[in-house]
C-alpha cells in the first residue's frame, strides 16, 4: 500500500504504533519498525535522559525509521524537544497540546512532524504551522482523548487540510484500516492492538485486562472535573473511585491525588484494582496475543482483500 505517508517516511506500510506513555519503549517500537510500520517511542513523563537511552537502544535494534512521541502536557516536553534534535530522530509525533512553539527548531533539523489532533480547528492550525501530516484521533482511543469519533473526525479533517491525514481510534484489523482509507486517510495509527503483542513489555496483568475487555468495558475519567483531561481506560475499581469523586464534586487536587501514579501501577505493577489500564473501545476485538509483524501483515492483507472485492460483493 503506497500513500504519501509511506513515501514521506520510507516505510513499507502506512501504520504508526501509538506513542503510549509508559508502554511504548524501544522493544515495541523496533518490532513495529522491523515489521514495516513506524514504531514510536513514547516520551510520556519519563526524564529526557531515559528517552535518549531508549532512542539509542532502538537504533541498535532496527535500521528502519522510527519516531518519538512528545506528550506536551508533560514537564519533560521542553527537554525532549531538544533531545530529538540532538539524537537525529527522523519523526516526531505530539499529543495533548499544541506543538507550535517547537515547530521551527524541528523543521530546521529536518524532522518530519506529525501532531495528533482531536479537532478540525487544530488540524488547520497545525497545517499552517508547518506540520507534515496530522493524526486525526477519535474518542474511541485509549488514554487522553478529544470529543469526536473517528468516523466523524477523519473525513472532516481530510476535507479541511491538504497534508496527509492518519486515522486513529478504533482501528485494529483490516476492516478498520480499509474504512479509514475509504474516508480519505493515508495511514492509520494503532495502540490497543499492539498492547497484545509479545514484544510489548507491559505487565502480564495489563495484557489480561485488554484481552478480557468487552466493547463496553472502558470508562472515561476526567470527563467532568474542571481542568481535567478526559482519559479512557478499562473499567475497574480505580475508574469507579475517580468517577465517583468527580460526580461528588470533590476538589480537583483530591481527584488528581487518585490519578497520580495510576498508569505506572497498571504498566509496571499490574495492579488490576488501582491501575489505569488505558485501552481503546476496540479492546473488545483484541482477543489474542500476536507478534507485531503478524498484526500488521493480517491488517494489510485483510484491507487489501476488502478494498479489492467489497464493491463487487455489495453492488451487484
Ligand atoms: O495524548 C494522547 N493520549 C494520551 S497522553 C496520555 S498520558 C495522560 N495520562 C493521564 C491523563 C492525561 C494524559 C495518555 N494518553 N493522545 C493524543 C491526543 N492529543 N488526544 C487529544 C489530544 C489533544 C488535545 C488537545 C491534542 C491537542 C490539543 O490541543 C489543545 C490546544 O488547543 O492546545
Amino acid at each position: 500500500m503506497k500513500t504519501r505517508i509511506t513515501e514521506l517516511l520510507g516505510i513499507q506500510y502506512p501504520i504508526f504504533q501509538g506513542g503510549m506513555a509508559w508502554v511504548a519503549e524501544a522493544n515495541l517500537a523496533a518490532a513495529v519498525s522491523n515489521a514495516g510500520g513506524l514504531g514510536i517511542i513514547a516520551g510520556g513523563s519519563a526524564p529526557g535522559e531515559v528517552i535518549r537511552g531508549e532512542i539509542r537502544k532502538c537504533r541498535e535494534m532496527t535500521d528502519k525509521p522510527f519516531g518519538v512521541n512528545i506528550m506536551l502536557m508533560s514537564p519533560n516536553a521542553e527537554d525532549l524537544a531538544r533531545i530529538v534534535v540532538e539524537e537525529g530522530v527522523k519523526v516526531v509525533t505530539t499529543g495533548a497540546g499544541n506543538p507550535g512553539k517547537y515547530m521551527e527548531q524541528w523543521k530546521a533539523a529536518g524532522i518530519v512532524v506529525v501532531p495528533v489532533v482531536p479537532s478540525v480547528a487544530l488540524a488547520k492550525r497545525m497545517e499552517r504551522a508547518g506540520a507534515d501530516a496530522v493524526i486525526a484521533e477519535g474518542m474511541e482511543s485509549g488514554g487522553h482523548i478529544g470529543q469526536i469519533t473517528t468516523m466523524c473526525l477523519v473525513p472532516q479533517v481530510v476535507d479541511a487540510v491538504k497534508i496527509p491525514v492518519i486515522a486513529a481510534g478504533g482501528i485494529a484489523d483490516g476492516r478498520g484500516l480499509a474504512a479509514a482509507m475509504m474516508m480519505g486517510a493515508e495511514g492509520v495509527q494503532c495502540g490497543t492492538v499492539f498492547l497484545a503483542s509479545p514484544e510489548c513489555q507491559i505487565h502480564p496483568n495489563y495484557k489480561e485486562m485488554v484481552l478480557g475487555a468487552k466493547d463496553t468495558d472502558s470508562a472515561i475519567t476526567g470527563g467532568i472535573c474542571v481542568g481535567g483531561a478526559p482519559c479512557r481506560q478499562v473499567k475497574n475499581r480505580y475508574t469507579r473511585k475517580v468517577i465517583e469523586a468527580e460526580r461528588a464534586g470533590k476538589p480537583f487536587a483530591e481527584i488528581e491525588e487518585l490519578t497520580i501514579g495510576s498508569l505506572r501501577r497498571a504498566v509496571q505493577e499490574g495492579d488490576k484494582e488501582n491501575g489505569s489500564f488505558m485501552c481503546g473501545q476496540i479492546g473488545g476485538m483484541v482477543n489474542e496475543i500476536r507478534p507485531c509483524a503478524e498484526i500488521i501483515r493480517s491488517m494489510f492483507d485483510g484491507a487489501e482483500k476488502l478494498l479489492k472485492n467489497r464493491y463487487s460483493e455489495i453492488c451487484e
